[in-house]
């Protein structure tokens, strides 16, 4: 499936974005620089493909550029340009994925780093919890935001730009990519519902929401997901707060056993009893989460669509128990195959090894065509459509073979690589390597290690097409030594943080490195209560990290004390320690 679709792109359509597999013929869809092969990329080294992904890689550092007078999707780019770019790059560069690149010498990143800063106008909008704020949903990548440019934007568009935008923070030594992203999902959960929902479209200017409509599927989806990958990726565990609030709320209005409905973000009241096709990620999002039984029964309700049309249109009403007039399509989404996945892995269920059967068969009779796979524009009639959509490269035939390859007996770079791996929402492959979701702790410590020394990071958000000192919001990140102090990244920003741990400590969890647990499990009865009757942010205990030499790689001591001494310090035993007590006691 994937050569058949791959080899066609290449052929017919390469270097436009995607593929018409009917005519065989290319289109530019997104900004005209090869998108299905930046897409594809991390698919091929999956594949073990050693030879394309070699030529891929050379061929984009040596053409792509994007200083080019196109108006592009922020969140489009960052999840399918950014992402490739920088799984891509994580994958060439690195001996212990086995798919090194010998030429590469960081091309990848350096393309991905001025993508970024072209992009970072867009969140010039009030609207954050900094300076920053949610961003507008599209941004010219040479003159900044345009001036009849929307100022509505999607709650997915907003809040789904962390993992991409934070790794390459890590990878490039420059917090603003990591900050102004996190000031987006910030302003966006700041203007949540007394309850705990978000709608689907806001106004990055004036903050409001202009459709009010909450749910799982259709423009909010992935910002669910980035909450808990997020978490998981980086370790920052503001993330993993504020997606238990939000899961537990989407579990207490959406979810209608076994389905999701749409409702009113502030009333509840039901507006939509429609299962739309995105909404099919969520089962897999469950299994990262815990919470597998629920994810089981959505799953099966889902994939009963899937048989009964042989494909999930893009709506299914659940009142009328048929296809939604106008959503009758099925453009070669990934998201039940990717619950699937999960599921699969979670539980080893041979069922779900046979829903990718018939998932597979429904693509190779239904929608395999000429020069590769075709959207389906009416999966009652399954009439195929013109078009391919990068995104089946990156995701629909990823998780189709890491399913059955798994089942075949894990031996690929996921199931037993050098490194845990969190997918992107496009699938792309983000490894936890400890660069990546450690290195935000060594700039943390007193006396950590940065990669470049004497750093000073001016970064000029809205500076594309001024010039240096003639924006109004540049901003300094200053880091004055060998050493990276606490200014690189402010405390405001982290406020969970409350010990900080030096060295590596691979023994410690997040929590027990940052020093606050959240309680995992929310007390039934705070569900009912009104958001004013809540007790605030329900802190479990505190752990206090006594780092006795300064210059010691080792963590010496490490007490926990109970919520009760909160703000305090105590060091118990241990008089030989001779350095420093590092104490950076925030309390809450
Ligand atoms: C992909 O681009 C991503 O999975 C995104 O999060 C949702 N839409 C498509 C796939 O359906």
């Amino acid at each position: 499936m994937f050569y058949h679709a791959f080899d066609g792109y290449m052929e017919h359509a390469f270097p436009h974005d995607e593929l018409k597999p009917l005519s065989c013929e290319g289109e530019d869809t997104l900004g005209g620089y090869a998108l299905t092969l930046i897409d594809s990329l991390d698919t091929l080294a999956l594949l073990g493909d050693r030879e394309r992904f070699t030529d891929s890689v050379e061929w984009i550092g040596k053409n792509l550029r994007f200083d080019i007078n196109k108006t592009v999707s922020v969140f489009e780019t960052t999840i399918r340009i950014l992402g490739g770019l920088l799984s891509a790059h994580l994958i060439a560069s690195d001996y212990n994925t086995g798919m090194r690149v010998p030429s590469y010498d960081g091309e990848l990143l350096d393309l991905a780093e001025d993508l970024a800063r072209r992009m970072l106008p867009a969140f010039d909008t009030p609207t954050g919890t900094h300076a920053t704020g949610i961003p507008f949903g599209s941004v010219n990548l040479i003159h900044g935001v345009d001036e009849n440019e929307s100022k509505i934007t999607s709650t997915a568009g907003g809040g789904t730009l962390t993992l991409e935008f934070g790794m390459l923070s890590r990878l490039t030594n420059d917090p603003i990519f990591e900050q102004v992203t996190k000031n987006a999902v910030m302003g966006i959960w700041a203007r949540r519902s007394k309850i705990n929902l978000v709608g689907a479209h806001i106004d990055v200017f004036s903050g409001e929401w202009t459709q009010k409509d909450a749910g799982i599927g259709t423009s909010i989806d992935s910002f669910y997901e980035y909450l808990l990958k997020a978490y998981l990726l980086f370790g920052d565990e503001e993330y993993i707060f504020i997606f238990q609030e939000a899961y537990r709320a989407a579990m207490h209005y959406l979810y209608n056993d076994p389905w999701y409905v749409e409702v009113n973000m502030n009333s509840a009241a039901l507006v939509w009893p429609l299962f739309n096709s995105l909404q099919a990620f969520w089962p897999g999002l469950q299994v990262l989460a815990g919470d597998i039984e629920p994810a089981i029964r959505t799953h099966a309700a889902f994939f009963s669509v899937w048989k009964r049309y042989g494909f999930t249109p893009e709506g299914f009403n659940l009142a009328t128990l048929s296809v939604q007039r106008g959503q009758k399509s099925y453009p070669l989404r990934p998201e039940l195959i990717e619950s699937t996945y999960w599921l699969y892995k979670a539980t080893q269920d041979p069922r779900y090894l046979d829903a990718g059967r018939d998932m597979l068969a429904s693509l190779q009779y239904g929608a395999r065509c000429t020069c590769g796979y075709c959207h389906i524009s009416d999966v009652e009639f399954h009439i195929q459509e013109d078009h391919m959509e990068s995104f089946f490269l990156a995701e629909t035939v990823k998780y189709l073979w890491l399913l059955f390859d798994l089942g075949a007996g894990p031996d690929n770079l996921i199931e037993n690589g050098p490194y845990k791996y969190i997918f992107s929402t496009e699938g792309h492959l983000l490894p936890m390597t400890p660069q990546i979701s450690l290195v935000r702790e060594h700039c943390l410590y007193f006396g950590a290690y940065c990669r470049s020394s004497n750093l000073r990071l001016e970064t000029n958000i809205s500076g594309i097409a001024k010039k240096p000192g003639e924006t109004n919001h540049s901003k300094t990140y200053s880091c004055p030594g060998p050493t990276c102090s606490l200014s690189r990244f402010t405390p405001q920003s982290s406020p969970a943080i409350s010990g900080l741990v030096k060295g590596y400590c691979p023994g410690l969890t997040h929590g027990q490195r940052f020093g606050i647990k959240y309680a995992a499990s929310a007390d039934a009865n705070l569900q009912d209560k009104s958001p004013t009757q809540r007790p605030a942010d329900v802190v479990q205990s505190h752990s206090l990290v006594l780092v006795s030499n300064h210059n010691a790689d080792q963590v010496d001591h490490v007490k926990h004390q109970d919520s009760s001494v909160e703000g305090s310090v105590v060091a118990q035993g241990e008089e030989k320690q001779q350095g420093k007590l590092i104490e950076l006691f925030e309390g809450r």
